[in-house]
C-alpha cells in the first residue's frame, strides 16, 4: 500500500503543477486545483481502472469533472498518469494547445467531458451511470464499471444538480461515486454567504449515501473510496472539507490559504508569492514544472497495476465472448460507430396526420429494431409522442434496467445533460423529447453536445402558436432562430454543429428520422407538429430532405414566384398555389426542413432551389428571421412578431394570416410591387 507520506508528497507536486501553469499562462484558477489535488491524487493512483495502453476500452472507469476551471488539476494528474505532457502544461490556455482553459473531451488524453459550465460535468456523470447500467443488464456484470465524478460548491448550486441528484437516488445509481470538494469558497464570496443547506441530508434525502471526510486526508479519502466501492444500493456522496489554495503562501512565509482570491487568478496576482508556494510545496522555483521521483515511481507502479487488472478483465471477457458469441457480436454493435441499418423505406406512416405521431411510427420500429436506444422523456411521453417507443419498451427502474425508456421526471436541462452523459459514455444512443417551446430549458446542455461533437437525438414537438389554447407560454416563436444558430457554427471538425429537422408531413417526417438516426457526428434536433398536417410528399421524394430544401412543386419554365417553408407551413404553401395560378401565377414551391443542410450544398443545386433573381416569399410559424437565410434580405417573409395569443388553433391560423388566401395575397401584393 502507498503510503500517506507519498501521496501527500504526489499531491504536493499536481498543486505545484497546477501553480505554475496559471502562472505561466497568466490566466486560470489555481486555488479550487490546489485543494481538490489530494482527492485526485488518491482516486487516479489507487482507484480509478483504466487501460493505460486503449484509452477507449469500453469497461473503463470514467471520471466526469464537473468544475471545468480546476483544468489544472486534472492536466497535471493526467500528466503523472502519461496521458500529457510537460510541455502540454506549459502550452496551458495557449492556441492549439490540448490543454484548454476548461477541458475538452478528449478520450486519448483521458478526458471523458468537456466541463466548464458548472452543474452539467456532475449530470453528464449521471447518464454515464445509466448507460453502464443499462450494458451490464444486458451482458452481465463482468462489464461493470464505475462512474467517478469531482464537483465543486458551484455545481452543487446549480439548479441542475436537483435533478441529478433526484434520479441517481432514485434510479440506486450505486455504480456512481461522487467527490464534493467543499472548500466553503466561490468565485465572488464565501459559501457560507449564499448558502445555509445542509448538503449531506439534502443527498441522503434523494436517496443517497453520503461520507464526510477531511478532503485533504489522503488516508480518509482512501477509506471512503472503499466504502462507495462496496456500496451496492445507493449512489455515493464523498463530501471532503478542503483548503482553498492549499499550500499557498505569502512572501513573508505566512500561510495564504482559504482566500476567495486565489479562486481564479494566479496565486501572485491574488497576493501569494510563487516561489514561496513552490518551496513550501517542496519543489524548487527554478523548475516549477518538475515531476517529483515520487510522482513518477508511484504512477509507474499504478500503470503495472492496471496492466494486470485489465489482463485479468480482457480474459474474463474472452471466456465470455467464446460462450456467448451471439451477445459478443451485439456488444460490439452497441460500440460500433455506425448503427444497425433500419429501413426506413419500410415504415408506413398514416398520411395527414400530425408530425408527432409519425415520428412515433419511426420510434416504434426503434424500440423493435436498435436495442442500444435509450428514450427519455420530461414527464410528456403521451404528448410528445415518445410513447411510441415507450408503448414498446419499458421504463429503467432501480434494480432492472432491461427497460429502455428512461422516465425523467419534469427536468428537461438534467434529461439534455444525462444524455450528454450516456453518449460519452458509448454504447448507446440517446434519444429525448419535451415541447418545443421548453428547448430554451436544454439550450446550455445542446450546445455542450454539439461541442463535444455528440449523437444526442432531440424531439421537440408542439412546433408552432398552434397550440392554440395553452396560449404564450407554450407557444414557440423564436425558438427555431434560436436552434438554428447551431446550424450556422461549425464544431472542431468543421462541420455545422447541429443538424435542425423540421419536417412538412408524415413521410418527410420519417426521412427527417432517417437523417438524425445516420447522423453519427452531431446532435440532432427534430422539430414536430402537434396538429394533422396534410401530405404532400412521399417517401420517396422526401429522401431529397438530404439536401437540406427541395422543390415540392415546379412549374413548367421560368418561375413567377418561389415560395419556401418548413414543417407544417409547407401544406399552407402548397394551399395558396392554386388560388395565385388562378392568376396566372408560375409558383415553385420548396421544403426546406434543415437550412443547415441546404447552405452546404453546391451554388448551382441552391440557386436550382431557390433562383436569384425570382421574388421569394416565405412562411413561418416563429419569428420572420427563423427564414431570413433562406428568403434573403430582399425576400418577404411572413411569422410572428409576438408571442402568440390563447385561442383554438384554427382561430389563430385565421388571426395570424397563415391561411391559403392570406399567404395569396400577400404574394400578389409583393409581386405587384
Ligand atoms: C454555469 C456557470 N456559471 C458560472 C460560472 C463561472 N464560475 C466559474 S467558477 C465559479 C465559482 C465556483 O466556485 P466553486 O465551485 O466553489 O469552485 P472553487 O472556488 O472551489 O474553485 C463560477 C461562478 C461557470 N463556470 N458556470
Amino acid at each position: 500500500m502507498n503510503s500517506i507520506q507519498t501521496l501527500n508528497r504526489v499531491a504536493d507536486n499536481i498543486r505545484m503543477l497546477s501553480v505554475a501553469m496559471v502562472e505561466k499562462s497568466k490566466s486560470g484558477h489555481p486555488g479550487g486545483a490546489m485543494g481538490g489535488a489530494d482527492f485526485i491524487n488518491v482516486l487516479y493512483s489507487e482507484f480509478l481502472e483504466y487501460d493505460p495502453n486503449n484509452p477507449l476500452w469500453i469497461n473503463r472507469d470514467r471520471m466526469f469533472l464537473d468544475p471545468g476551471h480546476m483544468s489544472p488539476m486534472l492536466y497535471s494528474v493526467l500528466t503523472l498518469a502519461g496521458k500529457l505532457s510537460i510541455n502540454d502544461l506549459k502550452e496551458f490556455r495557449q492556441w492549439g494547445s490540448v490543454t484548454s482553459g476548461h477541458p475538452e473531451v478528449d478520450f486519448e488524453r483521458g478526458i471523458e467531458n468537456t466541463s466548464g459550465p458548472l452543474g452539467q460535468g456532475h449530470t453528464m456523470a449521471v447518464g454515464a451511470a445509466i448507460a453502464e447500467r443499462f450494458i451490464a443488464a444486458r451482458f452481465g456484470e463482468w462489464t461493470a464499471h464505475k462512474i467517478y465524478t469531482f464537483i465543486s460548491d458551484g455545481g452543487i448550486q446549480e439548479e441542475i444538480s436537483q435533478g441529478a441528484g433526484r434520479i441517481a437516488g432514485t434510479l440506486g445509481l450505486s455504480n456512481l461515486i461522487m467527490f464534493f470538494d467543499s472548500n466553503n469558497v466561490q468565485l465572488s464570496t464565501k459559501v457560507d454567504e449564499v448558502s445555509c443547506e445542509d448538503t449531506g441530508k439534502k443527498y441522503e434525502a434523494w436517496g443517497w449515501k453520503v461520507i464526510h471526510i477531511d478532503g485533504n486526508d489522503a488516508g480518509q479519502i482512501r477509506q471512503a473510496l472503499k466504502e462507495a466501492k462496496a456500496e451496492t444500493e445507493k449512489p455515493t456522496l464523498i463530501i471532503g472539507k478542503t483548503i482553498m489554495g492549499k499550500g499557498a503562501m505569502k512572501e513573508n512565509g505566512e500561510s495564504f490559504e482559504n482566500q476567495v482570491s486565489t479562486h481564479g487568478q494566479p496565486i501572485s496576482a491574488a497576493g501569494a508569492c510563487a516561489v514561496k508556494t513552490i518551496e513550501n510545496l517542496g519543489g524548487n522555483a527554478e523548475n516549477p514544472f518538475a515531476i517529483f521521483p515520487e510522482s513518477a515511481e508511484l504512477y509507474a507502479n499504478r500503470k503495472k497495476e492496471l496492466e494486470a487488472i485489465v489482463t485479468k478483465k480482457e480474459a474474463i471477457q474472452q471466456q465470455w465472448e467464446k460462450e456467448n458469441p451471439a451477445l459478443a457480436k451485439k456488444l460490439e454493435s452497441f460500440f460500433a460507430k455506425k448503427p444497425i441499418d433500419v429501413d426506413f423505406s419500410a415504415i408506413v406512416q398514416k398520411k395527414d396526420q400530425a408530425t408527432r405521431v409519425s415520428s412515433a411510427t419511426v420510434l416504434a420500429t426503434f424500440a423493435h429494431k436498435v436495442e442500444n436506444m435509450i428514450v427519455s422523456s420530461a414527464d410528456l411521453s403521451n404528448s410528445d409522442k415518445t410513447d411510441g417507443f415507450l408503448n414498446n419498451s419499458k421504463p429503467l427502474v432501480k434494480g432492472d434496467f432491461s427497460g429502455a425508456f428512461l422516465q425523467a421526471g419534469v427536468c428537461e436541462l438534467t434529461m439534455a445533460c444525462l444524455m450528454n452523459g450516456m453518449a460519452l459514455h458509448g454504447g448507446i444512443i440517446p434519444v429525448c423529447g419535451t415541447f418545443f417551446v421548453f428547448s430554451d430549458y436544454m439550450k446550455p446542455a445542446i450546445r455542450m453536445a454539439a461541442l463535444m461533437q455528440l449523437p444526442v437525438k432531440y424531439i421537440f414537438t408542439h412546433d408552432a402558436f398552434r397550440v392554440g389554447e395553452d396560449g404564450p407560454t407554450h407557444q414557440p416563436i423564436e425558438q427555431e432562430a434560436q436552434i438554428r444558430l447551431l446550424e450556422q457554427i461549425k464544431n472542431h471538425s468543421g462541420v455545422n454543429s447541429t443538424l435542425v429537422l423540421r419536417p412538412a408531413d408524415a413521410d418527410e417526417s420519417t426521412v427527417a428520422w432517417k437523417l438524425a438516426y445516420e447522423n453519427t457526428k452531431t446532435p440532432t434536433v427534430l422539430i414536430f407538429s402537434r396538429q394533422n398536417i396534410k401530405s404532400i410528399t412521399t417517401y420517396e421524394t422526401a429522401l431529397q430532405s438530404e439536401k437540406g430544401a427541395y422543390i415540392i412543386t415546379k412549374p413548367a419554365g421560368k418561375p413567377d414566384v418561389i415560395m419556401v417553408a418548413n414543417g407544417s407551413e409547407v401544406s399552407t404553401l402548397v394551399d395558396a398555389k392554386p388560388l395565385l395560378e388562378e392568376k396566372g401565377l408560375k409558383v415553385q414551391i420548396v421544403s426546406a426542413p434543415s437550412e443547415g443542410l441546404f447552405f452546404d450544398q453546391s451554388q448551382s443545386y441552391r440557386e436550382e432551389v431557390i433562383p436569384p433573381n425570382i421574388p421569394v416569399f416565405a412562411l413561418t410559424a416563429g419569428i420572420p428571421s427563423t427564414m431570413l437565410r433562406l428568403a434573403g434580405t430582399t425576400g418577404k417573409i411572413v411569422g410572428l412578431e409576438h408571442f402568440g395569443y390563447s385561442a383554438p388553433a384554427a382561430v389563430l391560423d385565421e388571426k395570424f394570416g397563415f391561411t391559403a388566401q392570406n399567404v395569396f395575397e400577400q404574394v400578389m401584393s409583393m409581386i405587384k410591387k
